[in-house]
């Protein structure tokens, strides 16, 4: 790596968990045009032109690959379907009738490889992004057959520990061989999604969110060092200290930041993401510029990678995105001047 943290100090760049999604116009479009969300993951030329749309509207500085978490379990042949207004229905399955063929699971992935090829032909000055779910997001949705409010479901689940242990381990090894395959493929970063990993105590955290991450880090580093690694643990909350202490991570995407991960990070030289709450940039106005500037401001003698806490929402208005584009960028150029006349 041509040394990232370094080279993002002071200049911190913007992308937006889930940009390619409902709140633009363009993609609402092309949505409509296909029966199923996993049909459209499914279809290169569609899938690149959405990963596209946030670039093209608001020059964003990383293209993220337009595909779910979920195609893992798709892949494992779990029975996977989007419904409107609902999300994601899996139908359960047992350990015996998952996939154990890595072959024939990458080869249904196929596509989401085709997509990255085209970005990387299309946009060679921007990074792509990669992304795979932690194995533990995966798995809670895998348990409980889609969004669930209480997690009553995994948490039963995570109890018999040799059966946790075996689904876990299995999307695991099919998780690092599609990560792998999407750097041949042409993504510049990568991104673990463990959107769930709030759930956890801290014993149940170390074995399923942490032990993976390491496993994850460790399988990626041997091959491709040169990769950047971002790790979003969402909802860590004090835990994060433990994670970023075992797994060797690039970046951590953060949905809340204390002082004391400010000061690890520095230490560690770990690039910070976040932490911008998607409700504040749905309500936008006043307390929204001023969140902004209050995080650019906690974060600037850290590296940073500016974001939000988690996915926009699909309400969000277009100018607040905007807007909040704009005061990054207005605040990176103010930076440069007064280091250039710092110097001289
Ligand atoms: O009907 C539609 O248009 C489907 C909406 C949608 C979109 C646009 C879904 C269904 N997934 C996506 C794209 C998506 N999902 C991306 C694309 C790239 C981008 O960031 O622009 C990414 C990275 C994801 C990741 C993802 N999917 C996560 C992790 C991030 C997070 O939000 O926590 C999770 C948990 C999912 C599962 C999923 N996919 C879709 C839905 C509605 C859900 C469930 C979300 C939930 O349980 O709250």
């Amino acid at each position: 790596m041509d040394n990232l943290y370094d080279r993002l100090k002071g200049n911190t760049p913007i992308w937006f968990m889930r940009q390619a999604g409902r709140y633009l116009p363009e993609y609402r479009k092309i949505r409509k045009s296909k029966k199923s969300f996993l049909d459209l993951c499914f279809s290169p030329d569609l899938a690149s032109q959405i990963s596209l749309q946030p670039i093209n509207r608001f020059d964003f500085d990383f293209i993220i690959l337009f595909s779910d978490i979920l195609v893992i379990p798709h892949c494992l042949g779990q029975n996977v379907q989007f419904k409107e207004n609902i999300g994601p229905i899996l139908k359960p399955i047992k350990f015996r009738e998952l996939s154990s063929s890595i072959e024939k699971s990458m080869a249904k992935l196929s596509p989401v490889f085709d997509t990255l090829k085209i970005l990387k032909k299309k946009k060679k000055e921007k990074k792509i992004i990669g992304f795979c779910g932690g194995p533990f997001t995966v798995l809670n949705y895998m348990i409980e057959g889609g969004t669930s409010k209480k997690h009553k479901k995994i948490l039963e689940f995570i109890k018999k520990e040799d059966k946790a242990k075996c689904y876990i381990e299995k999307i695991l090894e099919f998780s690092i061989e599609y990560l792998k395959r999407q750097i041949k493929s042409g993504a510049d970063m990568l991104q673990i999604f463990d959107s769930w990993a709030g759930l956890l105590e801290p014993k149940e955290f170390e074995k399923f969110i942490i032990k993976p991450s390491i496993e994850i880090s460790k399988e990626i580093k041997k091959s491709y060092p040169e990769i950047p690694l971002i790790f979003f643990p969402r909802g860590s909350k004090r835990k994060i200290t433990k994670f970023i202490d075992e797994v060797k991570c690039d970046v951590i995407s953060l949905d809340e930041i204390t002082n004391d991960d400010i000061q690890n990070c520095k230490k560690k030289k770990i690039i910070i993401q976040g932490n911008l709450s998607p409700t504040i940039l749905l309500k936008g106005g006043k307390p929204l510029i001023e969140e902004v500037r209050k995080i650019l401001e906690r974060l600037k003698d850290n590296s940073h990678i500016f974001n939000l806490s988690h996915g926009i929402l699909p309400k969000t208005p277009i100018e607040n995105v905007e807007k909040v584009i704009k005061i990054v960028r207005d605040n990176n150029e103010l930076t440069k001047r007064t280091s250039i006349n710092t110097k001289r």
